[in-house]
């Protein structure tokens, strides 16, 4: 089965007794085969287009776009099932002076790596996505406050253990990462509301002195005057 010069896939017919095919049994296979190619091919651009549409060809992350789709669908269902919605926004700490340190492609190889470590502590069902520059958001459905912070320090001592060589005999380049946290209760997701929120709690945590989470409302739970854990 060929679509556009490439073979796509084989048919392969068997009937019992063996009297060849006729010409007229052989044309009709043909086309079938021709029609099922372009379907093949066509399925195929869709699921690439798809995959370019949602996925961040950096870190291979979802995309600000799928985060954005996502969150509407998790608030809708957690308001229909009656469960918690837990957002996180993190976003990498004096990021710039690894990119001027060590150059723009260290600094890539180093979210490459942060990614990985972030998507290795979460769940099937959480969506890790990059918001852009090296921001990133996490959907927790299902996830209460205690939930969320766990999570949360789970992502910053992932990032905090990850090491990628200079190159250049200067040793290794570490990096640390803020976030910030929220969860609402089903009755009162609202998409926008949750993002507003867990910014704010993102730029309380780099305000406290970065490296470390700080979750709305869980001040009183984290033993640090700041609201902050870690540091
Ligand atoms: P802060 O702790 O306040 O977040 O400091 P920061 O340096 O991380 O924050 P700032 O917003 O000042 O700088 C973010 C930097 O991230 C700017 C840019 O050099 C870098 N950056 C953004 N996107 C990319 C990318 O795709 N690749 C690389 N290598 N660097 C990026
Ligand atoms: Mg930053
Ligand atoms: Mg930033």
């Amino acid at each position: 089965m060929r679509s556009r010069g490439l073979t796509l896939g084989l048919l392969l017919l068997l009937r019992p007794g063996d009297s060849p095919y006729s010409a007229e049994e052989r044309r009709l296979v043909e086309l079938v085969a021709s029609v099922v190619g372009v379907a093949i091919e066509n399925a195929r651009l869709y699921q690439e287009t798809q995959r370019l549409a949602t996925v961040d060809p950096l870190t291979e992350l979802y995309n600000y776009r799928y985060f954005h789709q996502t969150l509407g669908l998790e608030v809708a269902r957690a308001k229909r099932h009656g469960y918690p919605l837990g957002m996180l926004m993190a976003d990498l700490d004096h990021f710039k002076v690894v990119n001027d340190t060590y150059g723009h492609p260290k600094g890539d190889e180093l979210l490459r790596e942060v990614a990985r470590a972030a998507r290795g502590q979460l769940r099937r069902t959480d969506v890790l996505a990059r918001l852009g520059g090296e921001e990133f958001g996490v959907i927790l459905p299902g996830s209460a406050a205690t939930a969320v912070t766990v999570v949360a320090e789970k992502l910053r001592t992932a990032v905090e253990r990850v090491r990628v060589s200079s190159g250049q005999g200067r040793g290794k380049i570490r990096i640390t990462i803020s976030v910030g946290g929220v969860s609402v209760s089903h009755a009162r997701a609202e998409p926008r509301d949750l993002v507003n929120r867990a910014d704010q709690a993102l730029l309380r945590a780099k305000q406290a002195g970065r490296n470390r989470v700080v979750i709305e409302g869980m001040e009183e739970h984290d033993g640090q005057e700041n609201g902050a854990v870690g540091g």
